[in-house]
């Protein structure tokens, strides 16, 4: 696909632009260009503008121009043009111009299903047959209990792949189902008309809430009965080869119950049983269910209030070693604040709180697997009114908010990329696509705060980043965009011999760590190091919990930019 377009350095979301909405190609180069918006099928001119001043690149001292055309609103297909040897490749404006995006990344969950047949119907040429039944999973030795024996065998099936391996892991599980969930209670009438074609698509739920169960059913099945605690993940004791779902048979354990993650369970559950209760006559018991399994979780949490996961130590003593993803957090205070967020806006009973500190008085962080506490801050804001939070308390987690915001905010015009993801270096983390999305999200809740349409210009420029306007000039959805990801770091699209991959998922995006050590990198700049290579795991692998912030980017925007 790429091939076909000589590379003009012209970066733009290469989906397009909402009519009404911020629209900005970024262009190469030091000198101001006048520059065109030409219709694509005549190449006749439709709007005319110049860029703005030229910014040096802080990673890569390049230099690059915004071309804004923002007040050109007429639906069509276009592209910008520099001079005859320098275009941009083909956009959209039009209304809805991100619901396929939308509809795909949610879809992409579908195809992570675990236990389960995809058939052509609703997988299309990625049908394939059901893998990991995991209906014998082993108790590991680091799991054992008097009433689960080592090698006991439970059941434990369904939920999503995490990311390209085939491991189920409730941490990362937790803060993906966390954004899934709120995107659902920020936007619950968005959802009433958003077809995925999934299985469950002709029954009377929201395909969003649907595909959330496929992984809560699973969720469900990691607690022991016997005390509440949850096991941090299930897991082969390594990493199966580059194959297919259904070939892969090693053994799978579930390991060590840790507070991690049991507080993210409890969070999920917690907000799974409020919103469920509304469908009851659809769904009997689940939410019921939901909320039992929450508040034992609770329990085990207070009696076990810090119970690290350190895979170093445990395969110190005990056997088989586990090598698979670690997720270890060695600072649970912030799960605490997402757990007791959830547990109150569910039962409204403030003692939830009681001990845990908030701590608005420091910056907020951005949500990642590791640090949670954001999800909780959400919640309790989008409750505070219902809840009649004690105003204090709300007004701090407000200005906590907002606060974020606003740093992002500030000076983002002056960007590279005219973006506010890349401001800080830090931005370019493992899976720095998640973060693109995340500060969107952020930028979201500060917009319902305030209706000031600056955060949203800036969430849907972010947006831009993550579908082409970007140093790698790569849209990171797999299936989107003129100059796609065709080698993500996942199983089944390396193995199923069909050259497109899966489509909907989201790569990882440029990191400069380079973990992965492999040899097709063009360049260690930070915002530039990305390679579309499947051996790339540090920069080109998809996940869950970059694909939730993904659909709720784009299905918000939807929601707010289709009013
Ligand atoms: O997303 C995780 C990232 O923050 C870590 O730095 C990295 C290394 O520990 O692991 C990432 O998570 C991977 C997980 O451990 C196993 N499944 C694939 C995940 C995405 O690469």
């Amino acid at each position: 696909l790429s091939a076909q377009i000589p590379d003009s350095g012209i970066r733009v979301n290469q989906i397009g632009f909402y009519p009404g909405g911020r629209k900005v190609a970024i262009i190469p180069g030091e000198k101001n260009a006048a520059f065109s918006v030409k219709e694509a099928s005549s190449g006749k001119v439709v709007f005319k503008g110049k860029s703005g001043e030229p910014v040096t690149n802080p990673y890569s001292g390049k230099k690059t121009q915004t071309a804004d055309f923002s007040d050109f609103r007429k639906a069509g297909k276009y592209y910008i043009e520099v001079n005859a040897n320098s275009k941009s490749p083909v956009f959209e404006i039009k209304d809805r111009v991100h619901k396929e995006a939308a509809l795909a990344s949610l879809k992409g969950f579908y195809y992570q299903r675990v236990s389960i047949d995809l058939p052509e119907k609703y997988a299309g040429k990625w049908a394939r047959p059901a893998g990991h039944p995991d209906d014998k999973i082993l108790i590991h030795a680091s799991a054992a209990s008097a009433g689960r024996p080592e090698n006991a065998v439970i059941s434990s099936p369904r939920g999503w792949y995490d990311a390209g391996d085939y491991n189920k892991y409730i941490v990362n599980s937790g803060i993906t189902m966390g954004t899934l969930l709120s995107l659902y209670e920020d936007f619950p009438a968005y959802f009433e008309d958003f077809n995925t074609n999934i299985p469950e698509s002709t029954n009377a739920v929201p395909d969003l809430l649907d595909e959330i169960i496929w992984n809560l059913r699973w969720m469900l099945t990691m607690q022991d009965p016997e005390d509440g605690g949850v096991y941090h993940k299930l897991t082969n004791p390594r990493f199966d080869g580059m194959i297919m779902p259904d070939a892969a048979k090693n053994p799978r354990y579930v390991v060590q119950k840790g507070t991690a993650a049991t507080l993210d369970f409890v969070a999920v559950m917690a907000q799974s049983a409020r919103i469920l209760k509304n469908f009851n006559a659809q769904l009997p018991g689940l939410a019921d269910s939901c909320s039992v399994a929450a508040v034992k979780g609770w329990q085990w949490a207070k009696k076990n209030p810090a119970v690290m996961y350190d895979q170093n130590e445990l395969n110190k003593q005990f056997d088989p070693d586990i090598v698979t993803g670690a997720y270890g957090d060695k600072n649970v205070s912030d799960e605490w604040i997402w757990a007791a967020a959830e547990m109150y806006a569910l039962t409204k009973k403030p003692e939830y709180l009681d001990g845990i500190v908030l701590e608005t008085e420091r910056a907020m962080p951005l949500p990642t697997w590791s640090q949670v506490k954001a999800l909780g801050y959400y919640t309790l804001l989008r409750f505070a009114d219902e809840l009649k939070m004690e105003s204090k308390r709300s007004a701090d987690l407000k200005k906590n908010v907002l606060a974020f915001s606003d740093d992002l905010i500030k000076g983002y015009q002056k960007q590279p990329y005219h973006t506010v993801m890349g401001k800080s270096e830090k931005d370019y983390s493992w899976g720095s696509s998640s973060v693109a999305a995340n500060q969107g999200i952020a930028l979201l809740y500060a917009y319902k705060l305030t209706k000031d349409a600056r955060y949203v210009n800036a969430a849907l420029e972010n947006l831009d980043y993550l579908l082409g306007r970007n140093a790698t000039g790569y849209s990171f959805l797999t299936g989107f965009g003129t100059k796609q990801v065709m080698h993500p770091h996942h199983r089944p699209s390396i193995a199923d011999g069909i050259d497109e991959p899966v489509p909907g998922l989201l790569s990882g995006g440029p990191n400069p760590g380079q973990q992965d050590k492999c040899t097709t990198y063009t360049s260690k700049f930070a915002d530039e190091s990305f390679t579309d290579d499947d051996c790339s795991y540090a920069s080109n692998e998809i996940a869950i919990n970059w694909n939730a912030p993904m659909v709720y980017l784009a299905a918000a925007l939807e929601a707010i930019m289709s009013k």
